[in-house]
């Protein structure tokens, strides 16, 4: 995506232009799930390629992003010694069970603020091949990793260092017992880079490969996706909640100090760090995965489905038939979602769904419910009252599930940016570059004044989603 600055008379905002896009696929291979990160680095050329013969006054600078907790494992000469492996492969369940036996799962909340989950790199570096661990001299997170490919600097940008579950809160620096208890050696990890950073120029052989100038800077931006969303949000005021809504749906609020109480741990909240030392309170919840997964599956049986007339067939179908809790274990690897989701409302005692359209509609009624809970869950914690809600990210689009979660939470939804990832990139670039004030009230004012959101008005009687939710809570299996 590329960026652009626009300084007029309704103050600075960013006009996007989609310049490449290309997959990210994971790949089962010999028993485990990887990324393709040479796939990813061909992608991540080619679209600075495109950016830069679309660009007629050059490109100023460049900001990586991806999802969290995931790494890759350099040697000495600061070579990727394997391909990194997704955050979904089936290796970090145990990894966790294991290690949060051996520590004290409530005080490794109250240091580090982050929610247990499977995937946190934490666990995954407990359930690292030993050699690997051994012969690597360096880890760096994804969107580090390709930033290091891009300007030979090896940073461990701040918000998505967070997500590890490996850096201590209150000092903002990694937790070196727990690195000893995991397994691995502390020194694999550098010094936390504050987000905003200028990393350097790109190299030589990069701006040889895509036509970039040769000073054009690497920028350590608001690296994990989701705080790039979190820093676009067009919120006002101090009453709006956000979802960042993807594969994932990210609920939560932004703060200025976290909360690591018992009732914040088994409400599923965790604390990740925002652009600007800001915290994000958020609970995750599986998002729009569950559909991905389920159309997957059904082209896989030879189904030709239609996304549009799929949701159009889910938005007249019978509202609240049956409901799943999305956040069930058993939808979080891949594979066939439309049977999991069958088995799982024969277990509960609900009308089965049968067809896509009845699943898309379970589906989406399933996530407006969990939305609904996840915003109660905040309103309860913070002691703070939500009044509207952001839905930002790809998410954004499904008006079917942005009319759904208005009218579960009871509470206006306003829709979009859709790229809020890239927008909050780019802000956060523009104001390492000084092109727009510093700190989180002139980028907020930026991401509004960048952004247009469709409002969504709650309708009809909170009742049945209120039945709903006892139902979907009473029942989980
Ligand atoms: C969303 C996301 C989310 C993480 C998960 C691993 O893309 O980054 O914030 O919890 O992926």
């Amino acid at each position: 995506m590329a960026a652009h600055v626009v300084h007029d008379g309704d103050g600075n905002r960013i006009r996007l232009t989609e310049a490449a896009r290309f997959p990210n696929r994971a790949v089962q291979v010999h028993g485990r799930l990887h990324w393709d990160v040479l796939g990813l680095w061909a992608g991540v050329l080619e679209g600075l390629r495109a950016a830069n013969a679309a660009a007629p006054d050059g490109i100023a600078s460049i900001g990586v992003d991806s999802w969290a907790v995931d790494y890759g494992l350099l040697d000495a000469d600061g070579r990727l010694l394997a391909n990194p492996v997704c955050y979904r492969d089936a290796r970090n369940a145990p990894a966790r069970d294991r290690l949060l036996a051996a520590l004290d799962p409530a005080d490794l909340f109250a240091r580090t603020g982050i929610q247990h989950q499977p995937f946190n790199t934490v666990f995954q570096l407990a359930a690292e091949d030993e050699a690997a661990l051994d012969r690597a001299d360096r880890l760096l997170l994804i969107p580090d990793l390709l930033a290091y490919w891009l300007s030979g600097a090896t940073a461990c940008e701040a918000t998505n260092a967070s997500t590890t579950g490996l850096v201590d809160q209150a000092t903002g620096t990694w937790r070196h017992e727990l690195c000893t208890a995991a397994g691995f050696r502390a020194d694999l990890l550098g010094a936390i880079t504050p987000t905003g950073t200028v990393l350097g120029p790109i190299l030589p052989e990069i701006a040889q490969a895509t036509g970039l100038a040769a000073d054009t800077r690497v920028i350590a931006t608001a690296s994990h996706d989701t705080a790039a969303a979190v820093a676009a949000v067009p919120a006002e005021g101090d009453r709006a909640a956000y979802i960042s809504c993807g594969t994932w749906s990210l609920v939560g609020t932004e703060r200025t100090t976290p909360i690591t109480t018992p009732e914040a741990l088994a409400a599923g909240f965790t604390n990740e760090r925002g652009a600007d030392g800001t915290i994000r309170f958020l609970r995750n919840v599986a998002g729009l995965w569950l559909l991905s997964e389920s159309v997957d599956a059904w082209r896989r049986q030879g189904l030709d489905v239609d996304l549009a007339e799929l949701l159009a067939a889910a938005g007249r179908a019978e509202r609240l038939r049956s409901v799943v809790d999305p956040d069930d274990p058993r939808f979080a690897d891949p594979g066939d979602m439309p049977a999991r989701i069958r088995d799982y409302c024969a277990e509960t005692g609900q009308p089965v769904p049968q067809t896509p359209a009845e699943t898309a509609a379970c589906i989406l009624d399933s996530l407006a419910l969990a939305h609904r809970r996840a915003i109660e869950s905040l309103e309860a914690l913070t002691g703070e009252p939500v009044e509207t809600v952001h839905i930002v990210g790809g998410g954004s689009r499904n008006e079917l599930l942005c009319r759904l979660t208005a009218d579960a939470t009871g509470r206006t939804v306003l829709a979009g940016p859709d790229e809020a990832t890239a927008l909050g990139n780019a802000l956060v670039q523009a104001q390492a570059l000084g092109l727009i004030g510093p700190g989180p009230a002139a980028r907020r004012a930026a991401a509004r004044a960048s952004a247009q959101p469709r409002r969504h008005e709650p309708q009809g009687a909170q009742a049945s989603w209120q039945q709903a939710t006892q139902r979907l809570l009473g029942r989980t299996p």
